[in-house]
């Protein structure tokens, strides 16, 4: 008894050792994006892993699956959530559904401009954001310009909500979406991004709606030619990293891998603001029509329904849309 209470003791304390002495063990990240190769936001979560692997001394090396191939973005949320995916750049436009305080940025024409929606994210705003995100696993590091929304559509120019009557249009994974678009009096299907392009082609939807990046990366404007700037949604983007992954780095590591989000959103923003000119240059010049709405008091009225329901739903973030409203 004596002795095998020696040599259980004795184990125990081999192996508190074992664990004290032991190197860290190597880590392989993995990570999701939905761009191509090329884009801005791939550009920006490569440098991240890179930035990490050096930070790390290559304890941590990170690769990221670029062009969804690891699923779209709500299968990625709950892989991410699940600790199968230890990084993302994820849209908050489709976050929605799984952290309801993220549903604010998709109340359409809520942002000013792009400026404005960078101020308030890196502001208290983006802060609750990710404290909300943190609850369901997600802990946000970073924000990621997610762009200028506006309608495309393969018939004509949109110009009053008349002109979107009767449209199929696809719109992302979020409720507010098909709401917002049958306040306009078009039909809202919401629909993965990868299938977007073949839907467009074969006429089983009108159009959709997305920023010049991404409806020129996706070849969505060789398809749907007539892009009409109404910019009814500015929304941000984040560069995230699962929490179980998060929760099992030591302090400082931590701090290296905000650092590196930080900078990959710096570089992001710059590379975006780039792209958007770019895009759009090129869309036009392969000929398709771009107007800009002149009378957006006519789209905005019908908005004033969703504000009211989603402020009845959550009475307790109706003060952050004050906020963001009288942000400047
Ligand atoms: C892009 C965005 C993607 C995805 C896509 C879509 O602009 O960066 O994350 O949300 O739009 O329309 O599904």
């Amino acid at each position: 008894m004596t002795i095998r209470l020696h040599i259980g003791a004795a184990l125990a304390g081999a192996l508190t050792l074992a664990a004290v002495a032991a190197p860290a063990v190597a880590q392989n990240w993995r990570g999701w994006n939905i761009h191509p190769e090329g884009y801005p936001n791939t550009t920006a979560i490569e440098q991240f892993a890179k930035d990490v692997a050096t930070a790390t001394d290559g304890r941590i090396t990170a690769k990221v699956y670029n062009g969804g191939i690891l699923g779209d973005q709500p299968d990625a949320i709950d892989q991410l959530r699940a600790g199968a995916l230890n990084f993302a750049n994820f849209n908050l436009g489709p976050m929605g559904p799984v952290v309801p305080a993220t549903d604010i940025v998709s109340l359409p024409y809520l942002f000013k401009s792009p400026a404005q929606m960078h101020r308030v994210m890196d502001g208290p705003v983006g802060r609750e954001f990710a404290k909300a995100m943190a609850k369901k696993d997600i802990i946000a590091l970073s924000w990621y310009d997610g762009g200028s929304r506006s309608f495309y559509n393969t018939k004509h120019p949109i110009k009053t909500p008349a002109d979107l009557k009767g449209l199929k249009l696809r719109v992302m994974n979020n409720d507010l979406y098909v709401q917002m678009v049958a306040q306009l009096g078009g039909n809202a299907t919401p629909m993965a991004y990868g299938e977007v392009f073949q839907s467009l082609k074969t006429g089983v939807i009108d159009g959709a709606e997305n920023n010049f990046p991404s409806y020129d990366s996706s070849n969505h404007y060789e398809v749907a030619k007539y892009y009409s700037i109404d910019n009814h949604l500015i929304l941000p983007e984040c560069l995230c990293v699962a929490k179980k992954t998060w929760d099992g780095m030591s302090k400082a590591d931590q701090a290296a891998v905000r650092k590196a989000a930080i900078a990959s959103a710096q570089l992001q923003r710059k590379l975006w603001a780039q792209q958007v000119q770019k895009s759009e240059t090129k869309v036009e010049a392969s000929g398709v029509k771009v107007n800009e709405v002149a009378d957006l008091g006519a789209f905005q009225a019908r908005m004033t329904p969703i504000y009211t329901k989603f402020e009845k739903a959550h009475p307790k973030l109706t003060p952050i849309i004050k906020q963001i409203q009288a942000t400047k």
